[in-house]
């Protein structure tokens, strides 16, 4: 028995999201705009275009291609900066466990992210090895809640959809597992991710016994 087994990477395996906060947050100063804790929550799978673009509206503020282009860059460097530091103590609790446990079983694992910086993310953590397939930001051309990055990883894997299962932080995550007739495990509070088949607060509550029934269904 085989299934495709789909990770998204912020907030499912290493937590990045505070980083992107503390970039955004310093680009948002730069151009006089108050960004908060709870808008950043709403950033979560979003683009890097479009989370810009959602920052501006927020502040109330229109700039020129070329300052937006131009900041882009900035945000994206800072971000950058911080991922160089980073260690595979940031893995969070458990990912190891699961993913040697799939590898084990001899189940295909896909990463499927928005980040353009999925890899030398996965390669800072030394997790890179154990994905047969990285589908990214720089692979898709429709964001979450579209299924395109979902579809396009299950294509890589050799499954049908219906025989993917994706692990999810975000809203538009679980919704886009959804649209694409996959399983989806959220991975987080339950009153958010309510739409998902399956929540979790984190991995320490996903047991191998649950793997092999996801396995065998
Ligand atoms: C991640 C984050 C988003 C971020 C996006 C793009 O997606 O959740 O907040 O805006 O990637 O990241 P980058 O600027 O590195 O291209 P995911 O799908 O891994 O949760
Ligand atoms: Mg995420």
């Amino acid at each position: 028995n085989k299934k495709g087994f789909i990770f998204d990477l912020d907030g499912v395996i290493v937590d990045t999201a505070k980083y992107h906060f503390l970039a955004w947050q310093n680009l948002a100063k730069s151009i006089d705009i108050d960004f908060t804790h709870e808008q950043n929550e709403q950033l979560k799978g979003v683009s890097r275009v479009k989370s810009l673009e959602k920052i501006l509206n927020w502040g109330n503020k229109t700039i020129s291609e070329e300052l937006f282009t131009s900041l882009m860059g900035k945000k994206n460097e800072e971000y950058l900066s911080f991922i160089a530091k980073m260690t595979d103590e940031e893995i969070l609790p458990d990912v190891p466990r699961v993913l040697d446990y799939l590898i084990e079983k001899a189940q295909p694992i896909s990463l499927g992210s928005a980040s353009k910086n999925a890899r030398p993310i996965l390669e800072k953590v030394n997790l890179l090895s154990k994905f047969d397939a990285i589908v990214d930001g720089n692979d898709v051309s429709k964001a979450k809640p579209d299924p395109e990055v979902f579809l396009i990883a299950a294509k890589h894997l050799n499954m049908k959809p219906e025989d993917c299962i994706v692990f999810e932080d975000s809203v538009a995550g679980v919704q886009a597992a959804n649209t694409a007739n996959m399983i989806s495990i959220g991975i987080g509070e339950k009153d958010v991710l309510h739409e998902a088949d399956y929540i979790f607060s984190d991995f320490t509550e996903i047991e191998n016994s649950f793997i092999e029934e996801l396995i065998n269904r």
